[in-house]
């Protein structure tokens, strides 16, 4: 059978079983692959050094040959906090308000693919199967290409596909989407950002664009398909059953004191809908004062890319929003919203999600969103919660046990969680379980399998 070589900016292998960090599922699953097909997983090292050399380190992790690369600085800034978290990431979640267009980010963009391609090269053999990760190397297959790489080689994207009309927004544009049909197979999380794609790959490339996502253009071929991502399913549920979740679990409702718990969980990102959230949670409590008494809202969110502005910014906008909330209807007893900087192992996570009678995951955009799957699979299947999920996060087009919400309405978010505090038991279950089925089924590891099947081709 091929060798499978995976290709992310950051390479992350779970240290032991359950142990797996906030990335958890995808180094659950690409592991897991990693060591069925005798795989490497390559990508940069998470180190900076003052002269790139594209020495390949190589360990051996839990059965996992990995090989990594050390960037300069000047690397990192221009390429990662750069192109890809100030130019793509912004514009690929519909914020071209926030999308930075600077010549230097995307030069260092193109250096740092060609300082992958160069370095992985020579680790590729004949048969090798190569799939690349997410919005940083969405060049990389192209510039293997250049240097004679003819194996077959796929690329996933993990956040959405903007539609065309923001797309071409992006300066070289067509560049980037001709790069993209030197790959074999080209991964989306959901039908509509699949759709988007192939819209401009019509419309604005002029490529042939079949039904069934076949791109030929340039005389190649390219097949475009929708792999929506799914939960560590197995692995998450063990950890769930643990004495760690069950006094997650317990610490959260001993410190409710009979409250019901309105829970959500996010990496801190504008992406997430944190401010829209907290104004829904702010409009819930005027509607319904006496709410104040007997629900409390735990907001869990690490911060992330903390060298970027626009999250520093996103920070301290929750700090104000939380303290002025409180600040007007805090009792010497009762603090409506709590609000926690920082991650938590996937253990007691589980407790917490078990603990919440609603869950609010309320993106106003996500490729996916992994903790709505999260949390329905750390339900009581006997009194499940309520997810109010966003219309807008990949994870609605499967989960439609959810109550869908518009994000951006405060009005909407604030009447479903009226409705899920009062829904009876039996619909709830009804919900929960339609919901649990998908989430159970439609596995990260079904994923990896259909979409290393189509690589295989
Ligand atoms: P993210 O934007 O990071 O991922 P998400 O899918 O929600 O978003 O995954 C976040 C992961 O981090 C979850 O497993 C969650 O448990 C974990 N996490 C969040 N807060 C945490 C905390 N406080 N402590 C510990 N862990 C925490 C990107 C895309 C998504 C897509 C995924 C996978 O933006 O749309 O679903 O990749 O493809």
């Amino acid at each position: 059978m091929s060798r499978l070589i995976v290709v992310s900016n950051r390479v992350s292998v779970p240290k032991a079983r359950g142990a797996a960090g906030a990335q958890g599922g995808l180094a659950v699953a690409l592991g897991s692959a990693l060591k069925e097909n005798r795989g490497i997983w390559f990508g940069w090292s998470g180190k900076e050094i003052d002269t790139f050399s594209g020495s390949l380190n190589m360990e051996r992790v839990e059965g996992v040959t990995t090989a990594t690369i050390d960037l300069e600085h000047q690397d990192v800034e221009e390429y990662y906090n750069g192109y890809a978290n100030r130019t793509l990431w912004p514009l690929f979640h519909y914020r071209i308000d926030l999308a930075e267009y600077e010549r230097e980010f995307g030069r260092g963009y193109e250096r740092v693919n060609e300082r992958f391609a160069e370095s992985m090269r020579p680790l590729v053999e004949p048969d090798d199967l190569i799939w690349v990760h997410d919005y940083h190397l969405i060049p990389l297959g192209e510039r293997l290409r250049a240097k004679g790489v003819q194996n077959r080689i796929g690329f996933f994207l993990h956040i959405p596909w903007p539609p065309t009309r923001l797309f071409v927004s992006l300066p070289y544009h067509e560049r980037l989407v001709r790069t993209m049909l030197e790959y074999d197979v080209l991964g989306f999380q959901t039908t509509e950002w699949l759709e988007s794609f192939l819209h401009y790959c019509d419309k604005e490339l002029g490529a042939e664009v079949s039904s069934d996502g076949t791109v030929r253009f340039g005389g190649r071929e390219t097949v475009a398909r929708a792999y929506p991502i799914g939960l560590d399913y197995e692995e998450f549920t063990a950890a769930g059953d643990s004495g760690v979740a069950r006094n997650a679990q317990q610490r959260i409702l001993s410190s409710a004191r009979r409250r019901k718990v309105m829970l959500g969980v996010d990496r801190l990102d504008y992406s997430k809908g944190l401010p829209e959230r907290f104004d829904a949670i702010s409009r819930f409590l005027d509607q319904y004062p006496e709410s104040t008494r007997d629900t409390v809202f735990i907001q869990i969110a690490p911060p992330s890319r903390e060298d970027v502005q626009s999250y520093r910014d996103i920070r301290d906008l929750l700090e104000a929003k939380t303290g002025k909330i409180n600040g007007a209807r805090s009792e010497v007893d009762v603090v409506p919203i709590r609000y926690v900087n920082k991650g938590y192992p996937r253990a007691e996570l589980f407790g917490f999600y078990r603990a919440a009678k609603v869950g609010l995951v309320t993106p106003l955009r996500d490729g996916m969103n992994l903790v709505a799957k999260e949390y329905v699979a750390a339900q009581d299947p006997e009194d499940p919660g309520v997810l109010i999920l966003s219309r807008f996060a990949g994870a609605a087009l499967q989960l439609d046990g959810a109550v869908l919400v518009n994000p951006y309405s405060s009005e909407d978010v604030s009447e479903a969680i009226r409705q899920a505090l009062d829904m009876p038991l039996e619909e709830r279950k009804a919900r929960w379980e339609k919901m649990h089925v998908s989430v159970k089924n439609e596995d990260v590891i079904s994923w990896r399998k259909s979409f290393v099947d189509t690589l295989r081709g």
